[in-house]
C-alpha cells in the first residue's frame, strides 16, 4: 500500500495526528506490525563528505557560510578515507552509509568523480550507499546509480507554505525536480522533513501532503527534530516536546505503510522512554554513531544497549531491495586512460632526456690497449 487511503486529505491526516495520544501510537504500532518486523530497526551512519561553505541559506543549517557557526568550510575528503569510515561504521553494526555534501547541487567536476569512486567502494563493501548531495539532474542520478547508489536524500522539510519562511535561495519546485530525478534513474528515494522550526501543525501535515500527491512516496521518510545551532537563524527555537516527535512519527506511519520512518536528527534531547514509543509507533530506522554531519548523535555503545533493554535488533543490509550492481563508470576509466597516457609520456620524456645526458666516450685507436 502506497499510502493510507483512509487518510489521504489534510483534514483526515491532521485529525489523525490530534489523536489520543496513545490511540494514535497504538494505531500506528499496528499497521507497522502488519508491513513491517517490528523488532528490526536499520543503523545507517552519516558521514560528511564535504562540510560546510554552502551558498544557501538554509535557515537551520550550520553549514550555510553566510552563518557565523562553529562549522569550518574543508574539502571533499579522500575516497580512502571515506572507505575507511565506511568498513568502521559496518564492523560496528550499519547497514547503510549515508554521505552527505553541503552542495547547493551536484557539478559536473573532479569532486564529484570522487563521489562516484566512494559509492562504488562502499557500495562493493555491502553497504547500502545513500548520499545527500543537494540538486541533482537525471544524468547525474543515472552515474551515481551506475556507480551502484542505493538510496538519495533530499527532504522538502516541511511544507511548501512555510518552505520560504525558513530558505530563500531555492524554490520548492526544485526540491521536487531532483527527487524525480531520482526516481526516473531507478534509485530509491530519502526524503523527510524537520520538524520544530516554528511551523504549525497543518504544516507538518502539508508535508505529508506533498508526499502523498507524489505517485510514489518516497521509500524512506526521516523525521528530523531542529537542531538549534548557535548561529543559525534558528538558534533560539524552542525545542520540541518529545510527543510531538512521536505524533510525528506515528502519522507518517499511519500514512505510508510500506515506507521506512526514520528516526533522525534530535535523538540526543530524546529519553530512552520517548525513543521507546517512537519505535513503538514504527520508527525503523536511526542515524548511529556519535555524529550526524556535524552536529552530536548518541554513541554506537549507547545505542546498542538500547537495542539490547529494547529487544530491537539491526537490520541486515538490502532487506528491502536488491543490492545494486556496480558497473564501470565511463568518465572514470577515460580520466585513468589519459592519466596513464600522461604517465607513460612522462615517464618516455625522462628516460629520453637521461639518454640524451649520458654522452658516450669516443673510443679511438690511441684508446685501446692493444694499440
Ligand atoms: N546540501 C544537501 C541538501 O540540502 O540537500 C545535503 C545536506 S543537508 C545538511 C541534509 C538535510 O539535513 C537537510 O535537508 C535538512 O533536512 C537536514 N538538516 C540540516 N541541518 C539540520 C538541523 N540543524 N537540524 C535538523 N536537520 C537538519
Ligand atoms: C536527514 O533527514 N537527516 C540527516 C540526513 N538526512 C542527511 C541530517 C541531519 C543533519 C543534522 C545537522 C547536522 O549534523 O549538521
Ligand atoms: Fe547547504 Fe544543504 Fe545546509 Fe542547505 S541544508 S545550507 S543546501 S548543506
Amino acid at each position: 500500500m502506497k499510502f493510507n487511503p483512509d487518510y489521504s486529505n489534510k483534514e483526515s491526516l491532521l485529525s489523525l495526528y490530534q489523536k489520543p495520544l496513545l490511540e494514535l501510537v497504538f494505531e500506528a504500532a499496528t499497521i507497522h506490525r502488519k508491513y513491517h518486523n517490528p523488532r528490526e530497526v536499520q543503523m545507517s551512519s552519516l558521514l560528511s563528505i564535504k562540510t560546510g561553505g554552502c551558498p544557501e541559506d538554509c535557515g537551520y543549517c550550520p553549514q550555510a557560510a553566510r552563518y557565523h557557526t562553529d562549522v569550518d568550510a574543508e574539502g571533499i575528503m579522500k575516497v580512502e578515507d571515506v572507505l575507511e569510515q565506511a568498513k568502521n561504521a559496518k564492523s560496528n553494526g550499519s547497514s547503510r552509509l549515508c554521505m552527505g555534501a553541503a552542495w547547493r547541487e551536484v557539478k559536473d567536476n573532479r569532486d564529484f568523480d570522487k563521489v562516484v569512486e566512494m559509492v562504488q567502494g562502499v557500495n562493493d563493501m555491502g553497504m547500502e550507499v545513500c548520499c545527500t548531495l543537494g540538486m541533482m539532474s537525471e544524468n547525474q542520478a543515472k552515474r551515481l546509480k551506475n556507480a551502484g547508489l542505493f538510496a538519495y536524500n533530499h527532504n522538502l522539510d516541511s511544507s511548501k507554505e512555510f518552505y520560504s519562511d525558513v530558505i530563500s535561495t531555492r524554490e520548492y519546485e526544485q526540491r521536487l525536480d531532483t527527487i524525480d530525478n531520482a526516481r526516473k534513474a531507478g534509485i530509491s528515494v530519502c526524503s523527510g522533513g524537520i520538524i520544530g522550526m516554528g511551523e504549525t501543525e497543518e504544516d507538518r501535515i502539508g508535508l505529508l501532503m506533498s508526499y502523498m500527491e507524489m505517485e510514489n512516496p518516497p521509500e524512506s521518510i526521516p523525521i528530523n527534530a531542529l537542531v538549534a545551532v548557535e548561529g543559525t537563524p534558528l538558534e533560539d527555537q524552542k525545542p520540541i516536546e518529545q510527543w510531538e516527535l512521536i505524533r510525528m512519527v506515528a502519522t507518517t506511519r499511519i500514512a505510508f505503510p510500506n515506507s521506512i520512518v526514520r528516526l533522525s536528527a534530535g535523538r540526543t534531547k530524546m529519553s530512552m522512554e520517548a525513543q521507546a514509543l517512537c519505535f513503538m509507533a514504527g520508527a525503523g530506522s536511526i542515524f548511529a554513531g556519535d555524529k550526524l554531519l556535524t552536529t552530536p548523535n548518541p554513541e554506537f555503545n549507547e545505542d546498542k544497549e538500547m537495542f539490547s533493554i529494547l529487544g530491537l535488533v539491526a537490520k541486515e543490509s538490502f532487506a528491502d531491495g536488491e543490492q545494486p550492481t556496480t558497473n564501470p563508470d565511463p568518465i572514470l576509466i577515460e580520466k585513468k586512460r589519459i592519466a596513464a597516457e600522461r604517465e607513460a609520456a612522462y615517464l618516455k620524456a625522462k628516460q629520453n632526456k637521461s639518454n640524451k645526458s649520458f654522452t658516450p666516450r669516443t673510443v679511438t685507436k690511441v684508446d685501446t690497449l692493444d694499440g
